[in-house]
């Protein structure tokens, strides 16, 4: 089992499954949720459509249609207010259905964006610290043997490496 962090623009991983940090609507948007579209070419969005939308704190699989990788893991973040409307449980129920959505196609290695700290203004510290917790967690219960923190900025990256050489 590995879990690392790198600093890359998640479209363009070669893993069999990469996360979207999504909306409930999952028709897309700004952040990595319109790269991934504009990179996965329109069929993406016609599978989102099939979906019916997704709860906050939930994921939803498709095919990666254009994208290297096999699967797109939708998964809806909650929107940081304060953090005491179930923000933090909100954000582990993402991690854990997509890691439980990968395995249940049998894939081996997934990559997430750092769902909600971009759009959505979870702060970092804490996101990092319950993607790390929850990937650690979930991930004996899976047939995963590699986890990729993709961040998007180098600030990002210190904040989960610092977390994973604890
Ligand atoms: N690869 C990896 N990470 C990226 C990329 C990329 N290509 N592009 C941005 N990020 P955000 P949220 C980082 O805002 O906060 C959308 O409109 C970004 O720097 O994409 O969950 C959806 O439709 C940040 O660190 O997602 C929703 O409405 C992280 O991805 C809303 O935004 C997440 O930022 C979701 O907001």
């Amino acid at each position: 089992m590995k879990i690392d962090a790198i600093q890359a623009d998640i479209t363009t991983l070669e893993v069999d499954a990469i996360v979207n940090a999504a909306n409930r609507s999952l028709m897309g948007g700004g952040g990595v949720d319109g790269a991934i579209h504009r990179a996965a070419g329109y069929e993406l969005k016609e599978a989102c459509r099939t979906l019916g939308g997704c709860e906050t704190g939930d994921a939803k699989l498709t095919e990666g249609f254009k994208l290297p990788a096999r699967y797109v893991i939708h998964a809806v973040g909650p929107v940081w207010n304060g953090g005491h409307r179930g923000e933090a449980e909100k954000l582990a129920g993402c991690y854990r259905r997509a890691l439980e959505l990968a395995d249940s196609v049998s894939a081996r290695s997934i990559a997430f964006p750092s769902i909600s700290t971009g759009i959505y203004r979870f702060p970092i510290e804490r996101a990092a610290e319950i993607a790390v917790k929850t990937v650690e967690e979930t991930l004996p219960s899976t047939g995963i043997d590699a986890v990729t923190f993709c961040c998007f900025s180098e600030g990002d990256l210190a904040v989960f490496d610092a977390l994973l050489k604890r």
